[in-house]
């Protein structure tokens, strides 16, 4: 069970006001300003801002969304700034502040006062029993976790998880390293996020990534953006749907929450946006059931093979796809209206909706499906992506210029990580070629992804754990469970910028080892260097560090690493793991020589705007598929099944966090100030449900193995779609049952959970945001 936690005033009581109907505009502006300077001060603040994704500078270590060719010089938005402000902060968090604070009162803390204590300055040690962390050297701590290793007997007792904010340069050489020692289990944050998209692509058209580039988004005729938020969780894809919008092209919303930035869009860059009213983006909004898109786009490509000559592209699919007839029996087969009728009920959306979507459809030449965590974390994530390839495929909208699939990343560097083999289950070619490279042979057997480490250090297999960045015990599901498996492991190791949760939920021993990030000058014995990033695109370019560390005892995530294969593998290891670190050309020179399509490496790096990997079927129509070409695949409509007096909860973001850092307590564009802990329901349902707008609740979540409970949340009576909830992520990672994962790529289903609503219970508990003890009146009046 959770622990029992501390009281927390940073929660406060959540207010609320009418949502948003447009996002970005002044305010926007005046908060991103104001989140620098106050964090960062005035010398570190502005040369950052200055330099934030411009040639030279540094890359956003916000979203992953692409820089354009030609920058404008503010190429950033609110969010990024705050992401900015939030490592360029100038506050530490020391050896003092740690002999201040024992862990067991900072695992009293919730993750928003843990990450306002500054940047980690000092590796820190927690020995066996101790009840604080203590300043070591890195040699000493490098010792440590080499001591733990070679106790393990078994490589496979080891996992190294990867954020998705690690450089191609560092990424390269943690699974190198993983590889070396002689495990794939390499988890990552993609396990989470992306994965279902990955599966279903590389499946389908033969590769994971998405197949468009922002030109073809400013070309394109028809954009649908489904299970995304871009006005908070990439604000600057906002800019493209405008500049695509004022081409001539529609956009086609997909959600259960009418998101403000999806309505109107004041962009800071233009005049217009600052002083006039914005620009409509969405023609259609579809107000779908969470769960629903895979019914719906069934809907739209049976439809689209009924209605004649003109309707699909014959001609493409004779010549690039496989599996035609297959699909178009499952679509013969069955009454229309009677299929018709089913996708209403799985997605809530009336049959004149799915029609006038379909009339739009054909009314496009050029289409782009743009998506996020709407559509990947569901049970049924992969069937549903794997049908929007369907519907995509069936109008030759893959592999030409303005039409292809956007699976919108999340981590600035999240893409980046997968290409250099951060993944449990890189194919062969990949390690025939690191093998080749390096002289050894790489481990075969596949490794442990996110869910599988965490019953792997449930059950004894994993005793090691080590991540290179990220919130391990705070973004993974089912934090209870999560966290005892995380105390079963025998050394945890951090190499973290700030501090979280995840330092103090720990094994027998821990380590903190504080890095470098994205804004800090990075300098080697070979001289200042500088990383490479990709970004959602596949467009890789340089970042440079622009401000000088806050301590001289954080090292470069390269220099970590470095640092302990030296130990774990010895002085005279085959890999020259030291003048690796001292050039960072040298590693490129390597990855160069393992991983297709980063040819002149350290070149094209160094060239304004970087480069484009190759994509075969965006670029030759060549899809390197099991069968040589693009398959369709048959998918059955499903949607979760929710009982009588049940929703399903959807975990999201707000405005004011990154993942699990939380920059501040409001939700502008959703109205929610001041506190988190809210859950957003329907007032239909509500009323139905007896649950009064202002009144608190605990959640309650349901599955095989038992109830999960999150107390204390306050109800807010909000226009989502009938049968689906809302609340925060990660607060409601609790409710998320660790075998709750989507079929095929194992992805917590963190979008669909469904919950009961019991009577508050006023305890407050909670892994990353203790809940307050003030047990509020409700503000607002019963609707
Ligand atoms: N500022 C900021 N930027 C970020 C992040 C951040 O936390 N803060 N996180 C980064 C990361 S790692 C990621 S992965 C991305 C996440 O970017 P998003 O995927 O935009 O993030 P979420 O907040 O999870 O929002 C999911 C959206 O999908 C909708 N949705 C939920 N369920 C369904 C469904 O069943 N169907 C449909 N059609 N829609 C649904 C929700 O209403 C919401 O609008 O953002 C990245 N960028
Ligand atoms: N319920 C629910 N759970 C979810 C999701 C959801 O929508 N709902 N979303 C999932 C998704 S999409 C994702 S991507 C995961 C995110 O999972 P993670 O990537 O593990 O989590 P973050 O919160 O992004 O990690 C933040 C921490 O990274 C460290 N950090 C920041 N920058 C750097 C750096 O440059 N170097 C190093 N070494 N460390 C750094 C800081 O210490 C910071 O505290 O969460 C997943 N969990
Ligand atoms: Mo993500």
């Amino acid at each position: 069970m959770a622990k029992e936690l501390g009281r927390d005033p940073d929660q406060g009581n959540p207010k609320v006001r009418a949502p948003k109907h447009e996002a970005v505009g002044i305010p926007a502006v005046v908060n991103s300003v104001r989140f620098v300077g106050s964090q960062a001060g005035v010398k570190r603040g502005l040369p950052l801002l200055r330099t934030v994704n411009q040639v030279g500078g540094f890359d956003c270590p916000g979203c992953a969304w692409p820089e354009p060719g030609h920058r404008h010089p503010a190429e950033f938005c609110e969010n990024g700034a705050k992401a900015i402000a939030e490592e360029g902060t100038r506050l530490t968090a020391g050896p003092e502040f740690f002999a201040a604070h024992p862990v067991a009162d900072l695992a009293d803390k919730s993750g928003y006062w843990l990450g306002r204590q500054g940047r980690l300055t000092h590796p820190m040690y927690l020995a066996e029993g101790a009840e604080r962390y203590e300043a070591v050297s890195w040699d000493r701590a490098f010792d440590l976790i080499a001591e733990e290793l070679a106790a393990l007997g078994d490589p496979n007792g080891a996992a190294f998880y990867t954020s998705g904010r690690t450089s191609n340069e560092a990424a390269f050489l943690y699974q190198l390293f993983a590889r070396r020692f002689g495990t794939n289990n390499l988890p990552d944050c993609s396990n989470m996020c992306h994965e279902s998209s990955g599966s279903a692509l590389s499946e389908t058209i033969g590769i994971g990534k998405g197949s468009v580039s922002l030109e073809d988004l400013w070309a394109a005729d028809l954009i649908i953006v489904a299970g995304q938020n871009p006005g908070t969780n990439h604000p600057r894809m906002l800019t493209a749907l405008e500049k695509a919008k004022r081409a001539g092209a529609r956009i086609v919303t997909v959600n259960p929450l009418p998101e403000a930035g999806m309505q109107r869009f004041k962009n800071p860059q233009a005049a217009r946006g600052l002083a006039g009213r914005g620009t409509e983006l969405t023609d259609l909004f579809l107000q779908i059931k969470v769960g629903g898109d895979l019914a719906l786009f069934s809907a739209v490509n049976r439809m689209l093979l009924r209605a004649g000559e003109g309707a699909i592209d014959r001609d493409f699919i004779d010549e690039y796809t496989h599996g035609f007839e297959d699909l178009a029996a499952h679509h013969s087969a069955g009454d229309d209206d009677a299929a018709l009728a089913e996708a209403v009920r799985h997605s809530g959306l009336t049959a004149v909706e799915i029609e006038r979507l379909l009339a739009m459809v054909l009314g496009a030449d050029k289409i782009v499906v743009c998506w996020a965590m709407g559509l990947t974390q569901h049970r049924h994530a992969v069937p549903t992506i794997r049908e929007i390839v369907n519907f995509l495929l069936l109008r030759g909208n893959i592999g030409k210029p303005g039409a292809g699939v956007c699976p919108v990343r999340g981590h600035s560097n999240v893409q980046g990580d997968r290409t250099m083999g951060i993944w449990e289950r890189m194919p062969d070619r990949f390690l025939d070629a690191l093998g080749t490279e390096f002289e050894f042979e790489p481990p075969r057997e596949h490794g442990h992804d996110t869910v599988d480490t965490i019953r792997a250090m449930r059950d004894g297999g994993v005793k090691v754990f080590f991540a290179m960045g990220g919130n391990f015990v705070a973004a993974t599901p089912d934090t209870a469970a999560t966290e005892e498996a995380m105390r079963r492991c025998r050394l945890t190791v951090h190499v973290s910028t700030k501090l979280n949760r995840s330092h103090v939920i720990t094994g027998t021993r821990a380590l903190i080892l504080p890095a470098l990030g994205r804004t800090d000058h990075d300098v080697q014995v070979g001289g200042e260097q500088f990383v490479t990033v990709e970004d959602s695109m596949g467009i890789v370019h340089s970042s440079t560090g622009q401000v000088p560390p806050l301590s001289d005892r954080m090292r470069s995530e390269i220099g970590i690493i470095t640092g302990l294969a030296r130990k774990v593998f010895g002085e005279n290891d085959d890999v020259p793991w030291e003048a690796l670190a001292a050039d960072y050309d040298r590693i490129r020179t390597r990855i160069e020589r393992v991983v297709p399509g980063f040819e002149d490496y350290n070149v094209r790096a160094r060239e304004p705007g970087g480069f484009a990997l190759p994509h075969a079927p965006r670029d030759e129509r060549v899809f390197p598929t099991a069968t040589g070409k693009a398959n369709f695949t048959v998918n059955e409509v499903t949607s979760p099944e929710v009982g009588e007096g049940r929703l399903l909860l959807q975990t999201l973001r707000s405005h004011d966090q990154f993942n699990t850092t939380i920059y501040g307590l409001n939700d502008r564009y959703r109205g929610i100030h001041h506190g988190r802990r809210v859950v957003l329901v329907n007032p239909d349902d509500a009323v139905e449900l007896g649950l009064p707008d202002g009144a608190h609740c605990d959640l309650v979540s349901e599955w095989s193995d038992g109830d999960r409970r999150a107390p204390h949340f306050k109800i807010v009576h909000y226009p989502t779609a009938r049968g689906s909830a809302a609340a925060y992520y990660p607060e409601t990672n609790v409710l998320v049952p660790l075998d709750s994962v989507a079929d095929i790529s194992n992805t917590p289903t963190s979008k669909s959970i469904v919950i009961r609503f019991e009577p508050d219970s006023g305890a407050a508990t909670g892994p990353s945001e203790p809940a307050h003890n003030q047990k509020s009146t409700p503000d607002l009046k019963e609707s």
